[in-house]
This record gives C-alpha cells, structure tokens and sequence, in this order.
C-alpha cells in the first residue's frame, strides 16, 4: 500500500512561467485581466499553484522571456517564494533571423547567435542552480529541395555538441520533438527516434523530452515513455492535452485514460523523470487551469500507484489477455479523489484547490492589484 501523502511529498510538478503570460492563438492574443506582467509577477502566480496544490514546486523559466538584469536577485526571489527553479528554456524561434532555422541554419553566423544564447543560457542555468536546459527547436524546412537535410543535421549536431561540452556536471540537455509546425514539409527533430539519436552523439547527460502535443493522433506515448526510459533516456515530461495538435488545452481534460497508462510507465521503475506542465491557456482563467492540471496530475498519478504490480505480471506471464487490462482498469476507475484531498492537507495545501481559489479572491485581487500598477508605472 503506497503512502500517498509520501509520494505527493516527493512528486515535484514544474509550472511554466510562460503559461502564466498573455498568449492567443496564431490569429490573436487575449490578454486576461490580472495577468502578470514581469517574471516576480509570474512567479507569484506559481507560488500560488503550489500553495494550493501543495505539489508544483518549481518553475520552468524561459529566456529571453523571463531575463532579468541581477540572477542572484531572480534566485532570491524564486526561494523566497518557496519555489525552485526547473529547466531553463532558451528560445530559439522568435527572432526573425532564426526564419530558417536557429542550429540548422544554412548561414553560419545564424547559427553562432544560436549557439551564443544556448551558452548564455547554460550561465544563466548555472547562476539559479538550474540542472536542466530544455531545447525545443522550431527548425525546418517547408519544401522538398530547399535544403540538404544531411547537412541540417550535421549542422545541429555540431552546434549542439559545443553547447554539451560547456554544460558543467549537474545540467542535463533535453531534447524535445515535435513532428511538424512551424515546419510543414521536414522538421529538423520530429520524432523520438531523431532525438534520441542526437541524445546519443551528444553524450549520456542528454535526454529526449517527450511532449503530450507533439505526437500524431493515435500514437502509444506510454510506449515511448517505456522505451527511452529502459534506455536511460527518459529526460523529462511536457504535460498538455491534444486534440488536435500542440499544447493549447490542459492535461488529463480530454483523455484522461492516456494520462493514467502513461503514469502507469512513469512509476513502473523506481524514478520519476522532471515533470513539466507546457500549456498555454487561452480561453480559461490562467491560474485556476494551471491548479486544474496540477490536480488531475496527481488523480493520474495517485491512479497510477494504486495499480496491483504483482496481479498485473501474473497475468501477463500466464497469457491472460484481458487479465492485465482488468487490473489496469480497476485502478483506473477508483475514485482517487478523496485520497488526493486528504493527501494535499496533510502537506498543508488545499483540499479543493479550485474551490479554494475561487474562495480566496485571488484572481479579482490581481485583477486589481495589476491594473492599478500600470497605471501607476504609465
Ligand atoms: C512549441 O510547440 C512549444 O509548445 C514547445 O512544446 C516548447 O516546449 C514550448 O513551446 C516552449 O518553448
Ligand atoms: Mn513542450
Ligand atoms: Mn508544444
């Protein structure tokens, strides 16, 4: 019988600052009232979704994004808050010069500025204690002929060697995927197998990434998750929901059965990989749907643990096709709820996050406290 409340203690969920933002869809942004408007403001809202949760203690931090001129200062503030830092995420997809690619670029100097701010980044992982960066590249190319993808890769392969070789010992490199966009005819890394390749070259502190969006409909990413981690290269988790493709919509809120088999890999050895929520939220209240994906995380991981091991290998190994299913589905359908609620009071979180939130005025107060600042700054 798993203590549930020990493993809530240990189970470090990563919120990203960047899903606290303003964000839209490609036709347009929303902005929400409320919405932070700097990193120290963003942090607040995560420091909130931990305290209601009790189990979303650290921070994904994304750069240029969330650059500030004193780290030191940056590191104070996110302890203070009682949070870490989790992975530091370079962005190498905005700047128009990244149009044709950032690592993969046919210009070479393209490419150093690539390398230069993946550098920047390792400092600035080294300067908040970070142990990760996590690399999604948005390179590509649109049509057969446009470039030789040999030589993309080669590109990638040597610029991020360099970047390896000047990680210190405690950072990891993570390599995310993604099988298309902003790329529609070759994307650079779109799958686990490209990444995994590139993990392989670089050295054994890079790991693939995988990312609930990033997959075509139907794929096993439980398998996937099964397999990188017998090979060691299981490095982290982007937690989201697909319907149709990306990262748009919260974890667990479409398919909820996927989210529980993929839990069912994570714990089936004794580590579970970094653990990050990469959603941004459009039409939902930010903070209350970052609360709502901490949750149904931990009723698929709770689900997860309360799977009976031993039922299950006795009847994979007598041939029992539906006798496995069965034991999946009757921790599956227990209701977990009760024991997720008494779980977080015990850390001293809320029973009910959500109605907890809603309770506490905490978005109408920083619908308040944040306008009123901007007049104040204007
Ligand atoms: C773009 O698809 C993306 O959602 C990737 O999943 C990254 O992890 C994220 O943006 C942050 O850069
Ligand atoms: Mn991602
Ligand atoms: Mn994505």
């Amino acid at each position: 019988m798993t203590d549930l409340t020990q493993a809530f203690r240990e189970l470090v969920i990563e919120t990203p600052s960047w899903g606290y933002a303003d964000s839209g869809t490609r036709f347009g942004v929303f902005p929400q009232p409320g919405r932070p408007r700097d990193t120290f403001e963003k942090l607040d809202d995560a420091a909130e979704v931990h305290r209601l949760t009790g189990t979303a203690g650290s921070v994904a931090l994304h750069f240029p994004w969330d650059a500030v001129d004193d780290y030191d200062e940056l590191r104070g503030e996110i302890e203070s808050r009682g949070l870490r830092v989790g992975a530091v995420n370079p962005n190498l997809f905005q700047d128009p010069d990244y149009k044709l690619g950032s690592v993969t670029h046919p210009d070479a100097v393209v490419r150093e500025k690539a390398v230069a701010h993946m550098l920047e980044c390792v400092e600035i992982a080294t300067g908040l204690g970070a142990t990760a960066q996590s690399l999604w590249l948005a390179d590509g190319t649109n049509y057969p002929g446009q470039d030789d993808l040999r030589e993309r890769r080669r590109r990638m392969l040597d610029c991020l060697g360099r970047v390896y070789e000047a990680l210190p010992a405690e950072q990891e490199l993570l390599v995310e995927y993604k099988f298309f966009e902003p790329a529609f005819y070759a994307t650079d890394l779109a799958d686990w197998g490209s990444a995994l390749l590139t993990c392989l070259k670089l050295g054994e502190r890079a790991k693939v990434l995988v990312d609930l969006g990033h997959h075509a409909q139907g794929t096993n990413i439980e398998q996937i998750v099964a397999f990188l981690e017998a090979e060691g290269r299981l490095g982290g988790f982007h937690f989201n929901n697909r319907k149709y493709a990306d990262d748009d919509l919260i974890v667990g809120s479409v398919n909820p059965f996927e989210l529980f088999l993929i839990f069912v890999e994570l714990t089936a050895v004794g580590r579970l990989p970094r653990l990050t929520i990469d959603q941004s939220h459009n039409i939902e209240a930010k903070v209350e749907a970052m609360t709502l994906s901490v949750v149904n995380l931990q009723e698929a991981y709770a689900k997860a643990l309360l799977v009976d091991r031993a039922a299950l290998r006795a009847a994979q190994e007598s041939a029992d096709v539906l006798g496995g299913h069965e034991v999946l589905l009757d921790a599956f359908n227990t209701d977990v709820r009760p024991a997720c609620a008494e779980a977080r009071v015990a850390l001293g979180a809320a029973e009910n996050p959500i109605r907890a939130l809603r309770e506490s005025g905490y978005a109408e107060r920083m619908a308040t406290e944040r306008e009123t600042q901007t007049e104040l700054t204007r």
